[in-house]
């Protein structure tokens, strides 16, 4: 074998045990390049002789020419090589879930919660919170229910440490709350008008059936400045109802009704359809009671330490279980509390839909059943 094919031998079998596009390049070089082997070699042929010359020329170009042919070709295997070796190793399983199903659900309760709280917090208000057991100043007298009146027996309320009989109410100082309007009164207290918050939570009447359990959850509000009216009373909880059940007109109405702390009180009505399986809210000939409200009782500011001759108000009361049993169609608000698995998936909503008036209220979407 002639010196040159040798060389030639070398080369190609370095090309053939190459791995690595980098190293099939650093050949290249060391053949082809201006210093390399061959290039060299090339350089010899210009102090041969003619005859020589040509024949030794015509050798080395096609030498030449076959090693960059092996190194064209080589390269293009490397590549494809190592292609395939990327797309094993970052192949994706598009048919996996982007996110494992989320197993927890929050409960409607929490959901129509965290949808009032949204609507109220847009419009101004602050969300104001206090104890579950409650004087009976804050949860009765300051609400102009003096002892003996009688919508203190009306509530069906739990005393603390009741052991004696009641035939009068004040013998104990504790109640669980019969509803959140001790933490206005606190609030009263606390700060100077313009007052604007809502106060939601849980309370408790000694009661159950179908639409009355012992707990309960119960939003109340609470508007004072120096002309606050009962027009404003309708403004606002008219955007309230439409903003709550995601409805762009609500025929409303009001009924003059009494609560011993807002004089004149009314209850608030909206227009509904009821048929045999369905309620749709919004349209129809049927009306719905869902809140009580009226204007604060000038007792009750004073009770506050406000005085009724520089301030008036507005107050407002609902219950967010009976909203919720209404919304979202649940017909017994007794499986709300008996934690069952299987209701609390049926009724239950993702934990990642939170409610918000720009995001959507209800991500009726997200609704997980
Ligand atoms: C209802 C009715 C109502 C209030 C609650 C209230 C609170 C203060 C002063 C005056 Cl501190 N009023 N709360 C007023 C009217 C109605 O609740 O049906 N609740 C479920």
């Amino acid at each position: 074998m002639s010196e040159i094919e040798v060389i030639k031998n070398e080369i190609e079998q370095h090309i053939a045990d190459v791995q690595d596009t980098k190293v099939l390049d650093d050949i290249r070089v060391a053949a082809l390049g201006k210093k390399g082997q061959i290039t060299e070699l090339l350089k010899t042929l210009g102090t041969m002789p003619l005859e020589e010359r040509i024949e030794f020329g015509k050798k080395i170009n096609a030498i030449k020419a076959e090693i960059e042919a092996s190194i064209v070709a080589k390269k293009q295997e490397l590549e494809v090589k190592m292609l395939n070796e990327r797309l094993k190793k970052e192949v994706i399983d598009v048919t996996l879930p982007c996110r494992p199903e989320t197993q927890g659900r929050i409960h409607p309760v929490s959901k129509v919660y965290e949808e009032i709280v949204a609507i109220f917090a847009e419009m101004g208000f602050e969300i104001a919170e206090g104890p579950d057991i409650e004087d009976q100043f804050h949860n009765f007298n300051a609400l102009n229910m003096p002892p003996n009146h009688p919508a203190r027996q009306m509530q069906d309320t739990f005393y603390i440490n009741d052991d004696t009989s009641h035939d009068f109410d004040m013998d104990c100082a504790y109640v669980v709350r019969t509803h959140t309007s001790g933490v206005q009164i606190r609030t009263m207290e606390k700060k100077h008008p313009p007052i604007r918050i809502i106060a939601p939570g849980r309370t408790y009447r000694s009661d159950y059936d179908a639409t009355h359990t012992p707990m309960f959850h119960q939003v109340e509000g609470l508007v004072i400045d120096k002309k606050t009216t009962m027009a404003d009373l309708r403004g606002c909880l008219y955007d309230f109802l439409k903003s709550f059940f995601e409805v762009d007109t609500l025929p409303v109405r009001y009924r003059p009704s009494y609560f011993p702390f807002t004089e004149p009180s009314a209850e608030m009505d909206i227009g509904c359809l009821k048929t045999k399986d369905e309620l749709k809210i919004g349209a129809g000939t049927d009306w719905l009671e869902v809140l009580g409200c009226g204007m604060v009782h000038p007792n009750v500011l004073k009770a506050g330490g406000i005085d009724p001759n520089e301030y008036q108000g507005f107050a407002f009361g609902m219950g967010i279980d009976r909203l919720a049993m209404l919304k979202y169609g649940i017909p017994d608000l007794r499986t709300f509390f008996e934690s069952d698995i299987r209701w609390i998936k049926n009724y239950g909503f993702t934990p990642l839909d939170f409610s918000s008036m720009t995001s959507g209220l209800s991500n009726n979407g997200g609704l997980a059943r």
